[in-house]
């Protein structure tokens, strides 16, 4: 059961555009590659279910999370498609991963070891993580892969039904290191086929990769940032690649407004001083919504037009200088579209000078996520 909304802010999540930027990215790649929607950290602030439904109704065959909890509460939604946990599950975990079938990531011989001393109600499918350059976590090299394949091949209680990497440069100019990320993938892959003859599913690109380089792909991309509406750089924006639909808004409504004197101050600090008589607005968004200080002096929408958050952002509350009167209940739009203007996520991006990724992430859940186009 949904809960009941008494707010006046929330984010608006269009599922439309979800299948839309599906759709463009299944028109780029090879006819034999498949999506795995990237539903981590809650479908990046969107909403991890609604999103995934979505995205399998779409055409996508899988999906991944960061951590167990996550993968959990997909399958508590009764979604059961091959769910990937991209991070490292605790091997005393296992048996909770392998009990709903979630898919784990694996990259040490002795996680494998303490797996074989776990006793797992059913097998537990696994996909190997390679670090081709990303630094981050997985094996890398050509030693490490014979090990763990040995300890792969002596454990019956798991299944390799992939592997993959992850690319750290892929939405930059240039493409060196992406092709030296391939370089070594290509490598492992020899050495690995060479040990083992199952097949097993192999993925290695993100948005960028598979945007930019879409022949470059094996079985399924991990298609995550441009699934939801937004492009993984600049770069990537500027190449004209694939047309998306930003699926995140963000909306409120006045809930006072008033007429100042001019020399009076607003919000703690006094950090703003109207100058002339002024028409403010109050609405109910503020830091403990995501909705940082230093987006002071950023624009909102309101009837189409900018106008900008003056005074200190508090923690429930923003004050708006308005260009006239406007009754209490219009509404205000912080990130989305109103009329023939609209502001993009990578616009409060810019101006906190971050990536677009942030932003619906740094949304708060008390911010209420409505789905339209369901
Ligand atoms: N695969 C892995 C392993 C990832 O960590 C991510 C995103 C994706 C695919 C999807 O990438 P995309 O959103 O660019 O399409 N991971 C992260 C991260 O750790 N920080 O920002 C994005």
């Amino acid at each position: 059961m949904t809960q009941p909304i008494y707010r006046d802010t929330w984010a608006e999540v269009n599922l439309d555009a979800i299948e839309y930027n599906i759709n463009q990215i299944r028109e780029q790649i090879p006819q034999h590659c498949s999506v795995i929607a990237v539903v981590k950290a809650d479908g990046y602030g969107h909403g991890a279910v609604k999103v995934a439904e979505r995205a399998l109704k779409s055409g996508a065959e899988m999906l991944a999370v960061a951590i167990l909890e996550e993968a959990l509460v997909l399958r508590e939604a009764g979604i059961d498609v091959p769910i990937l946990v991209f991070g490292r599950v605790a091997p005393k975990d296992a048996a909770v991963a392998a009990e709903k079938d979630i898919t784990l990531t694996f990259f040490q011989k002795e996680w494998l070891q303490e797996v074989k001393q776990t006793s797992l109600p059913q097998t537990l499918k696994l996909h190997m993580k390679w670090d081709t350059g990303m630094g981050r976590i997985g094996l890398r090299t050509d030693e490490e892969l014979k090990e763990i394949v040995g300890e792969l091949k002596d454990q019956s209680n798991v299944q390799l039904t992939g592997i993959y990497t992850h690319f750290a440069t892929a939405d930059e100019p240039g493409a060196d290191y992406f092709n030296m990320q391939n370089e070594r993938f290509d490598q492992l892959l020899t050495t690995f086929e060479k040990v083992w003859e199952d097949p097993v599913a192999i993925h290695t690109g993100n948005s960028a990769a598979s945007i930019r380089f879409p022949e470059k792909m094996y079985h399924y991309i991990r298609f995550g940032i441009s699934m939801y509406g937004m492009y993984p750089s600049s770069t990537v924006k500027e190449e004209r690649n694939i047309d998306l639909q930003q699926s995140f808004s963000l909306h409120s409504k006045l809930i006072h407004v008033k007429q100042m004197e001019p020399g009076e101050s607003i919000s703690y600090g006094a950090t703003y001083t109207t100058s002339d008589y002024e028409w403010i607005g109050t609405i109910m968004i503020g830091y403990a919504d995501g909705w940082i200080r230093k987006l002071q002096g950023m624009d909102v929408l309101i009837e189409g037009k900018r106008m900008p958050i003056v005074g200190r952002i508090c923690m429930d509350q923003t004050m708006i200088r308005l260009d006239k009167e406007y009754p209490v209940g219009t509404e205000v739009t912080l990130i989305g579209r109103q009329q023939n203007d609209m502001i993009e996520v990578d616009e409060i991006a810019d101006y906190l000078d971050t990536i677009s990724y942030e932003i619906p992430c740094m949304i708060s859940s008390r911010v209420p996520r409505i789905c339209t186009g369901e």
